[in-house]
């Protein structure tokens, strides 16, 4: 037996949306480019991102579109289009999962992975990702690698962009005590304003707090923690996601049924409640379909893929009407069910 320290990924894509944006249209690259609502900068909205471009006018993300466009008038402004992202998304994420099946998905541009059991160098997987990454879909990311969750987020952001930044349980005074406290996963921007008030800027000087005090100041759990995330500890496991493959309903009618309108009325009522399930568990479908048994047992099914994902209730019961359009009810019906596949979890 011998002893041996957790490592953990982190994986960001670099200035995500404006990314997959230039790549979509090469013309872009160079240029400062700002993605955001209707993408239009006289209308109200934020800024979901630009570019590093972009950034070097002071644009950022949650700025608003018009403070955008006076700091930077002749950027190209550019709807959200999450449908792009989305695959982009998955695409560099099953790149991750070549690498362990150990993912934590973190949100649309990150992820977490333990590669604890992996047997290569750090140095060698990072690689294997970046380049694995870059061929799929032509993007780059930046990658912390570190013992733990925390220090793997906090490293990931440290050389940005296409950045690999490898930290260590020794390197917590020279590397993290440096930093703002802002930098610390869990510091918003309450907390933080509550330490600047007492002279607390990095995390170094969060870290010759003692224990009792960040207690009194912050209450017991939230300030245990942040006595530990100051000293690099975090012992958080990675949440790692059982993604179902659909959401569905059949029922089995007491009685063969040959009435239209209660077929009708039944899948209705079936699609509601897998709406629900789908907004309830926070995913949405591409697909819809149906299924039809007969009295007979002759069973069929009967599919529709729509344009977007959605748990809109009115675009899934119509897909599932599209559906049931398709099926020639000419025997009595013994069984009818609806299902929604092809899932995603929803962004918020
Ligand atoms: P980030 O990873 O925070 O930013 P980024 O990938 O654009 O840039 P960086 O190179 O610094 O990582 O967020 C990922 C995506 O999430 C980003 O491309 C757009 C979206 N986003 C918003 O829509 N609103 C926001 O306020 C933020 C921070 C991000
Ligand atoms: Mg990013």
């Amino acid at each position: 037996m011998f002893y041996m320290q957790r490592r953990i990924i982190h994986i960001d894509m670099d200035a995500f949306f404006a990314a997959v944006e230039e790549k979509k249209n090469p013309a872009l690259t160079g240029k400062p480019v700002v993605i955001g609502g209707g993408g239009n900068p006289n209308k109200r909205g934020v800024v979901s991102t630009a570019n590093y471009e972009a950034r070097k006018y002071g644009i950022h993300s949650a700025m608003p579109l018009r403070t955008a466009y006076k700091l930077c008038p002749h950027a190209t402004f550019l709807p959200v289009d999450f449908e792009s992202y989305r695959y982009a998304s998955q695409e560099f994420k099953s790149v991750l999962l070549t690498i362990t099946p150990i993912m934590e998905n973190a949100g649309i541009d990150e992820a977490f992975l333990d590669a604890s059991e992996v047997s290569e160098t750090s140095e060698i997987i990072a690689s294997k990702i970046k380049t694995g990454i870059k061929e799929r879909t032509g993007l780059t990311c930046s990658i912390g690698i570190a013992p733990n969750k925390l220090l793997a987020k906090i490293a990931s952001d440290l050389r940005k962009p296409d950045g690999l930044t490898i930290l260590n349980k020794t390197d917590t005074e020279s590397q993290l005590w440096p930093l703002p406290i802002r930098k610390l996963y869990g510091i918003g921007p309450k907390p933080e304003e509550h330490l600047k008030n007492i002279s607390i800027e990095t995390i170094g000087q969060l870290a010759s707090l003692p224990l009792e005090k960040l207690i009194e100041y912050f209450g017991n759990s939230y300030g245990q923690y942040l006595y530990d995330a100051s000293r690099g500890i975090d012992d958080s496991p990675l949440i790692t996601h059982w993604e179902p493959k659909s959401i569905s309903r059949e029922i089995t009618f007491q009685e063969d049924v040959r009435n239209w309108q209660v077929i009708a009325r039944t899948l209705a009522e079936l699609t509601k409640e897998v709406v629900a399930d789908m907004q309830d568990s926070g995913y949405q479908a591409k697909t819809v379909a149906i299924k039809i048994r007969f009295g007979d047992f002759q069973t069929l099914t009967r599919a529709k893929t729509m344009t977007g994902y959605t748990d809109s209730a009115e675009e899934i019961r119509k897909a599932a009407f599209a559906c049931l359009k398709r099926v020639e009810l000419k025997k009595r019906v013994r069984l009818i069910g609806v299902r929604a596949t092809n899932l995603e979890k929803a962004q918020q």
